[in-house]
């Protein structure tokens, strides 16, 4: 990492522990008590930080480039609070991914449901209630969650500590913007893209059911329609329209160009740029699943075994033979080893290994296969394509240089939406490992 990016981001994190406070503090003041405020600051500390943070950085990059200055104090911080909405809408959708794909890992750590729960009594005195980690996760990698499993874990208290996470995003607009005219957009902003992104987790899950394993239902059409919901429009085009909020970018314009009077869009624009962004994130995002050691990945892949519709099976389908089509049927979205006898309690022991591995023998044939029919390559074609493809779209953007309004003026520069808030955004994904 360039030592001014770790300067950025030093400085970004430097905000969360403020946020971390003031979110706390707010409970405090509703009058919880001690271990639920303890269990409150732990789930954000947890969840929150950990990632790469680019799309909360996102925020802050994009206000600073279409302000073309630095921002100045009181403008950082409140483009660092959404940057931070931004992660905490993250945290909140990932807590309970994990739940629901049954992950292990996470951020190289325990999924937070599995996690030990936070200590909020006396630590040594009996546990009255038992793990309430369900009985089928009990044979998880032994080396991961041994730890879990010594204290009670988190359990399901996580699926209200997920609703929290969002919750706080709606304080934390409200106590800094309430009284900024772009308030309301951003509200509404968020409630929007959170229900997109759940549409986008429901067609995720019901393309694929556990137990009913039927490749026909996938293809590259249902991928695209899943990653545009599930993930670009919470991860590319959020970032981007808030900090153009922030900036007061008016929702059209008309300009003068080249070729004559036209009224711009620059949300619109944004949106036609930032779906496609998203989706080769997500692109990049199923292939790291399968591909990535998990060391480097900081989670346990779990498309293959989960059945899910990722860009792997699809682009897989399209190019095994019948006969390796067989194996994708026999083998895919199907727990432990099917030769050896498919279901059973033993099947389910093997779904994600003895030793750690993510899957077992049904799993470890798919990757097989996926390297057989040579997916690295046609991966890497994929990504020198498509990174020159939005490249390309980035460039047909009308830069401000280029615009001027009715009078002959040059548009003002934060009126104009900016190449670089997009180029800024594929370099921070293009080639990318974890
Ligand atoms: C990510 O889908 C989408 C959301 C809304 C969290 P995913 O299950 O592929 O994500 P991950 O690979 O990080 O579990
Ligand atoms: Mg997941
Ligand atoms: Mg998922
Ligand atoms: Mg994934």
């Amino acid at each position: 990492m360039s030592s001014d990016k770790a300067a950025r981001r030093a400085k970004f994190e430097a905000v969360f522990d403020d946020i971390r406070e003031e979110l706390v503090d707010h409970c405090k003041k509703e009058g919880l008590p001690t271990e639920a405020l303890e269990w409150y600051r732990k789930n954000l500390d947890y969840n929150v930080p950990g990632g790469k943070l680019n799309r909360g950085i996102s925020v802050v990059d994009t206000a600073e480039i279409l302000k073309g200055r630095s921002l100045t104090e009181e403008e950082y911080v409140k483009a660092a609070v959404l940057g931070w909405c931004v992660e905490l809408l993250q945290a909140y959708f990932l807590v309970a991914d994990d739940i629901m794909d049954a992950s292990i890992t996470r951020r190289s750590q325990p999924c937070w449901y599995l996690s030990p729960a936070p200590a909020v009594t006396n630590p040594s005195a009996t546990p009255v209630v038992p793990s309430t980690v369900p009985a089928s996760l009990a044979n998880e990698p032994v080396s991961i969650t041994s730890s879990s499993f010594k204290h009670p874990s988190v359990g399901m208290v996580a699926i209200n500590d997920a609703f929290m996470l969002g919750s706080a995003i709606f304080h934390l607009l409200k106590v800094h913007f309430r009284s900024q005219p772009c308030y309301i957009d951003l509200v509404e902003l968020f409630h929007d893209i959170t229900y997109k992104t759940e549409m986008g987790q429901l067609v995720d899950l019901v393309t694929a059911p556990e137990g009913v394993v039927d490749l026909a239902r996938f293809s590259l059409e249902r991928h695209r329609l899943i990653v545009t919901y599930k993930t670009a429009y919470y991860s590319f085009h959020l970032p981007v329209a808030l900090a153009m909020y922030m900036c007061n970018i008016p929702e059209a314009y008309t300009v003068q160009l080249p070729e004559g009077t036209k009224t711009l869009k620059p949300y619109d624009l944004a949106l036609s740029i930032l779906i496609p962004l998203g989706e080769y994130f997500q692109v990049q995002d199923d292939f790291l699943d399968f591909s990535a050691p998990p060391e480097i990945l900081g989670k346990i892949g779990t498309d293959i075994v989960d059945n899910k519709c990722s860009w792997c099976v699809n682009t897989v389908m399209g190019l095994c033979t019948p006969e390796q089509r067989l194996i994708l049927d026999r083998n895919y979205g199907r727990k432990g080893d099917i030769e050896a006898g498919a279901e059973g309690a033993d099947t389910e022991k093997k779904a994600h290994g003895q030793d750690g591995e993510a899957g077992g023998l049904c799993e470890k044939r798919i990757k097989e296969l996926y390297e057989a029919v040579g997916l690295r390559k046609v991966y890497a074609e994929y990504e020198a394509g498509v990174y020159k493809r939005l490249n390309e779209l980035i460039g047909s953007i009308p830069e401000e240089g280029e615009i001027v309004d009715e009078k002959g003026q040059k548009v003002e520069a934060h009126r104009g939406l900016k190449r670089q808030v997009f180029t800024s955004f594929l370099e921070k994904i293009y080639g990318r490992s974890k």
